[in-house]
C-alpha cells in the first residue's frame, strides 16, 4: 500500500487522470493480453464489458470503453495465476488476514479446489469428484435449505440454466445481486408503470430537453454514459443533479477519446444545477418540486394561462392524480426543507426548468434504491415524470442505471425468488416437471437463514456474498456452520475463505476468454440498462486449461444433483449454446423472438416494453401515482447523536473487487479507511482532521456493531451525513435495516454515531 495522501482533486472526470489510470492498470496486468482485447470491448461482434451495464451504441467510438471498463478487463485478463502451489503455501487462516485487494490481486484461480480442514488449506480436486460430492450433498437436503445466488455477471445462457437447475431441484431460492441493488426499482416500476425496467433508450438523449439526475455516480460507475451527458450538455440542456456529494463526473468531463479536448484541456460542464440533498432526503426534495409544479399549474389555471401539467396525459393515462396532488399541496415547505436539506427557492427553480421542458428524463442509482423507503422514493420520481407525461415519448422516461453487466438480463430469464415473476407453467410444459410455487429467499432472507442455521447450502454463481451482504460478523458465524459452500469464481475472495463444513471453489472462464465446446467456440449474451440484448464473443486465450465455462459448471452440478430428465439435455446445451438460446426463446417468445438470428444486431435488439408504448400493465390499467407515507427516504427517527452513514464506492473498485487505493476524484490515496465528515459536524463532535475514530451502530437491537480505525476527512457532505467505503463498513448494517417492500439493504442511510479513539477497543480490519 502506498503512502496516504488526502488532498482535493482539481481535474475533470475523464481526461489525463483517466488515461494514466488505465495505463497503470493495463501495465500491471500483462500488456499484450489486455491491449489485444480492448479494441473489441462493447463493439458489435466483440465482447461486452464485464464492468457496468450501460448501453452499447450501434455506432461505437474507436475505443468504446472507459477507465473502469479497461481496469475490469485488465483485472480479468491478468497473467497472474494462483494454482495449487499458492494454496499449498498459504493456509486459509493466513489468507483470511489479507485485504480484499490482495486476495484478488494474487491472480486468477486455475483449478477446482476443496477445503481440507486437517491442513487448513484448499487442495486440488478433479471436476468429476467435485460434482459428485456436491450433488450428493444437495440431494440430501431439503430444497428450502439451499440458496442459489447469482452475482449479476453471468450470461443469459448460464443464468437460464442455473434457474432451471434450482427449480428442477425444487427451490426458488434464487436471490441475485439485484436484491442488494435495483430491486427497489423492480418492485416500484411495475406498480407505477407496469414494467420492471427503465423506459429510456440511447436515442432519447438526442431529444431530451431536461435531465434529472438522482443518486448515481456516473463518472465512476457508468462512465461511458458521460458521452451522452456531454452531448446533452453541449445542446445547453439543463442537467439537474441531486446528490449529497459533489461527485466529479457529475460536475465536469474531458473526453479521453477526443485528442482536441485532451490537448487543449477542454472540459464540458455536466450538471447545470447541483443540489446536495441529505442522505435519504429525496422524497422530500421531489415532493417540493411536485408541490411547486402543481402550484404553478393551479396559478395558471386560475389566471386562464397555458397549463403546466400535461392534463390530457394525466386524464387518459394515469390513476390517483388527485390524491397525490392534494398531498403535495398540503405538504409544508418547512418540512420539505427540513427533510431534504434543500432550499425552497432551489426546488422551485427546478420546477420552473422542468415546467419548460417538453421531454424530461430522470435517471437514478443506489442513492435512491438503497434506503428503507427505496421503493416509495422510486415511485416518487415516477410521480414527478407522470405530472408532465414524461413516460412513453421521445426524449423522456425513467432510467434506472443498472450495476452489474447482466444483472437486468438475469431477471429477464428467470433468476428470481418471486415465483410470480417467472413463467412457471411454461417451464412445466417445456420440461415436464412441477416447479416449486413457494416464495424463495431474497438476499436478506438468505442472510437471516444463514444466521439462524436454516440455510445449509450456498451455491454462488459469481459474487462475494459474505463481503457484499449486511451484518458481516453474524453472517460469517452462520456461514461457518453451513454444510456446503460452493463458489463459482474467477478470483479468490472472502466468501471462499470463510469456510463451511464442505467448501469448494470452482474456477470459471471469464467472459473475455474463448469458450471452446464440442461444436466449436461459443458466444453468450446479456441485457444492458436500456433493455437491449447483445451477443458477446470472447477474444482472449483462457488463462488455464482446467477452467470450465459457467454453463458447463451449471450443467455439471445439475447432472450430479438431479435425476435424469429426457426433456433437459444438459450436454447438448453445453455443446452448443445456441440451443440454450432456443430454449430461452421457447420460454419467453415475445422477448427473445429470433434470438439466435438477432444476437449480434448493432446496438443490441430491444425487448418490447409496454410502458414505452403507453400501455400500462398495472392493477388499474393506468400509470399509477403513489402517495408516499412519510416525507423521508431514510425512514429513520433521527436523534441528536445519530449520523446517517452513506456507504460509498471509490473510483478504484468494482464492488468488493478492490483494484487499488486511489479514489482520485475524492482526493484520497493510499487508504480506504477514511470517514468523510462535514466540517461543522467535526467541530460539533470535537473531531480533528486525520484523527482516528470508530463508527458505532445506533440501531439499538441486541447486537453491538462497531467498526474502527477510520481516519476523519473533512468533506463537503451535508450535515448529519457521513460517508465511508463499502464493503469495509458492511458490519455496521443490520440485516433487518432494508427497504420495506424490496428488501434491499438500506446502505445509504445506516444509523451510526462516531466514537473518538482512546475510549474503548479499536477493531483493526484488513484494508
Ligand atoms: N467502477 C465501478 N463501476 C461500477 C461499480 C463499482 O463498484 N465500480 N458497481 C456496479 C454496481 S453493481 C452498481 S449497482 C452501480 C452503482 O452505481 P451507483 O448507483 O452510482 O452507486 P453508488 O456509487 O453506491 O452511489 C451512488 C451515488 O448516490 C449518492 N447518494 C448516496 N445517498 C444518497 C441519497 O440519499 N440521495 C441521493 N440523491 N444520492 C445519494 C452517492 O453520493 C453516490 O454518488 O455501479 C456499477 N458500476
Ligand atoms: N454497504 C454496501 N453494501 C453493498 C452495496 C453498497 O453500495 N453498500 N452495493 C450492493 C450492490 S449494488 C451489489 S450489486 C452487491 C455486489 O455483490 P456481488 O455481486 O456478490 O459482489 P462482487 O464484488 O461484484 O463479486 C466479485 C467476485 O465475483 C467473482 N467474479 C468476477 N467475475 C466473474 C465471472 O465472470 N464469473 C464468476 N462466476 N465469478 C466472477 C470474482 O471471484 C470476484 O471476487 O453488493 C451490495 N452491497
Ligand atoms: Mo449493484
Amino acid at each position: 500500500m502506498s503512502k496516504v495522501t488526502i488532498k482535493p482533486y482539481e481535474s475533470p472526470a475523464g481526461g489525463w487522470g483517466s488515461a494514466q489510470s488505465v495505463m497503470r492498470h493495463v501495465g500491471r496486468e500483462g500488456v499484450a493480453r489486455v491491449t489485444a482485447a480492448l479494441p473489441h470491448q462493447n463493439k458489435t461482434g466483440g465482447f461486452m464489458c464485464v464492468s457496468c451495464a450501460w448501453a452499447k451504441p450501434a455506432d461505437p467510438h474507436p475505443a468504446e470503453f472507459c477507465e473502469n471498463g479497461a481496469k475490469a478487463t485488465a483485472w480479468e485478463l491478468t497473467t497472474k495465476t494462483i494454482g495449487p502451489e499458492f494454496f499449498a503455501r498459504h493456509t486459509v487462516t493466513e489468507l483470511l488476514s489479507w485485504p480484499d485487494h490482495d486476495l484478488e490481486e494474487a491472480g486468477r484461480l486455475t483449478q477446482p479446489l476443496r477445503y481440507d480442514r486437517a491442513s487448513d488449506k484448499y487442495v486440488p480436486v478433479g471436476w468429476p469428484d467435485a460434482f459428485v460430492e456436491i450433488g450428493r450433498e444437495l440431494r440430501a437436503l431439503d430444497p428450502h435449505a439451499a440458496v442459489f445466488y447469482t452475482s449479476g455477471r453471468a450470461s443469459l445462457e448460464a443464468s437460464y440454466m442455473y434457474q432451471l437447475f434450482a427449480r428442477l431441484f425444487g427451490s426458488n431460492n434464487l436471490p441475485d445481486s439485484s436484491n442488494m441493488c435495483h430491486e427497489s426499482t423492480s418492485v416500484a416500476l411495475p406498480k407505477s408503470i407496469g414494467v420492471p425496467v427503465g423506459t429510456v433508450g440511447l436515442e432519447d438523449f438526442e431529444d431530451t430537453e431536461c435531465l434529472l439526475f438522482f443518486g448515481q455516480n456516473v463518472g465512476t460507475n457508468s462512465p461511458r454514459m458521460l458521452h451522452q451527458l456531454q452531448s446533452v450538455s453541449r445542446r445547453d440542456v439543463p442537467i439537474i443533479t441531486f446528490n449529497p456529494l459533489r461527485e466529479r463526473g457529475l460536475e465536469r468531463f474531458t473526453n479521453p477519446q477526443s485528442p482536441t479536448e485532451m490537448v487543449l484541456g477542454q472540459e464540458t460542464r455536466i450538471s447545470s444545477h447541483y443540489f446536495q440533498v441529505e442522505a435519504g432526503g429525496d422524497i422530500a426534495a421531489i415532493m417540493g418540486i411536485c408541490k411547486a409544479l402543481i402550484t404553478l399549474d393551479d396559478e395558471a389555471m386560475a389566471k386562464g394561462q397555458p397549463l403546466v401539467l400535461d392534463h390530457a396525459f394525466i386524464r387518459e393515462h394515469t390513476h390517483g392524480f388527485e390524491a397525490f396532488a392534494d398531498k403535495a399541496r398540503a405538504a409544508s415547505w418547512k418540512e420539505i426543507e427540513h427533510h431534504s436539506g434543500l432550499k425552497r427557492a432551489d426546488l422551485e427553480e427546478t420546477a420552473r426548468i422542468y415546467a419548460r421542458s417538453q421531454a424530461t428524463m430522470a435517471m437514478y442509482g443506489m442513492g435512491l434504491t438503497q434506503h428503507r423507503k427505496g421503493v416509495e422514493t422510486v415511485r416518487m420520481l415516477v410521480n414527478l415524470l407522470l405530472l408532465k407525461g414524461n413516460i412513453g415519448k421521445p426524449g423522456a422516461g425513467i432510467l434506472p442505471v443498472r450495476g452489474h453487466s447482466n444483472v437486468q438480463g438475469q431477471r429477464t430469464v428467470g433468476i428470481a425468488e418471486k415465483p410470480e415473476l417467472v413463467p412457471l407453467d411454461r417451464l412445466k410444459e417445456l420440461y415436464g416437471f412441477e416447479p416449486p410455487r413457494w416464495e424463495g429467499f431474497s438476499t436478506v432472507d438468505a442472510c437471516e437463514g444463514i444466521v439462524k442455521g436454516s440455510v445449509r447450502a450456498f451455491i454462488g454463481l459469481g459474487g462475494n456474498f459474505v463481503r457484499a451482504a449486511p451484518d458481516r460478523d453474524q453472517l460469517e458465524e452462520g456461514w461457518r456452520k453451513m454444510r456446503l459452500n460452493v463458489q463459482v469464481s474467477t478470483k479468490l475472495n472472502r466468501s471462499h475463505l470463510v469456510t463451511s463444513e464442505i467448501s469448494y471453489i470452482l474456477p470459471c472462464l471469464g467472459r473475455t476468454e474463448t469458450d471452446q465446446q464440442a461444436t466449436g467456440p461459443q458466444v453468450v449474451s446479456m441485457e444492458d440498462s436500456t433493455a437491449r440484448i447483445h451477443g458477446s464473443r470472447p477474444v482472449a486465450t483462457p488463462i488455464s486449461e482446467h477452467l470450465r465455462s459457467e454453463p458447463a459448471i451449471v450443467a455439471g452440478l445439475a447432472k450430479a444433483t438431479l435425476d435424469p430428465n429426457p426433456k433437459v439435455d444438459w450436454d447438448a446445451w453445453v455443446a452448443d449454446y445456441s440451443k440454450i438460446r432456443d430454449a430461452i426463446e421457447a420460454t419467453y417468445p415475445d422477448d427473445f423472438k429470433d434470438f439466435n438470428q438477432r444476437l449480434f444486431h448493432p446496438g443490441g435488439f430491444a425487448r418490447p416494453l409496454a410502458a414505452r408504448e403507453r400501455k400500462w400493465n398495472t392493477d388499474t390499467g393506468k400509470a399509477n401515482f403513489a402517495v408516499p407515507e412519510g416525507m423521508t427516504s431514510h425512514g429513520l427517527d433521527l436523534t441528536e447523536d445519530m449520523l446517517r452513514l452513506i456507504t460509498l464506492r471509490s473510483n478504484d473498485q468494482f464492488n468488493t473487487t478492490i483494484y487499488g487505493y486511489r479514489d482520485r476524484f475524492r482526493g484520497v490515496e493510499g487508504t480506504r479507511m477514511v470517514v468523510f465528515v462535514n466540517p461543522d459536524d467535526m467541530a460539533r463532535l470535537g473531531l480533528a482532521e486525520g484523527e482516528t475514530v470508530t463508527l458505532v451502530g445506533e440501531s439499538h437491537d441486541q447486537v453491538h456493531r462497531e467498526f474502527g480505525g477510520l481516519r476523519v476527512v473533512g468533506y463537503d457532505i451535508p450535515k448529519g451525513c457521513i460517508g465511508a467505503y463499502y464493503p469495509e463498513c458492511n458490519g455496521l448494517v443490520p440485516i433487518w435495516h432494508h427497504a420495506e417492500e424490496s428488501k434491499v439493504p438500506a446502505v445509504k442511510s445506516v444509523p451510526v454515531s462516531i466514537r473518538k479513539s482512546g475510549n474503548g477497543a479499536m477493531q483493526a480490519q484488513p484494508g
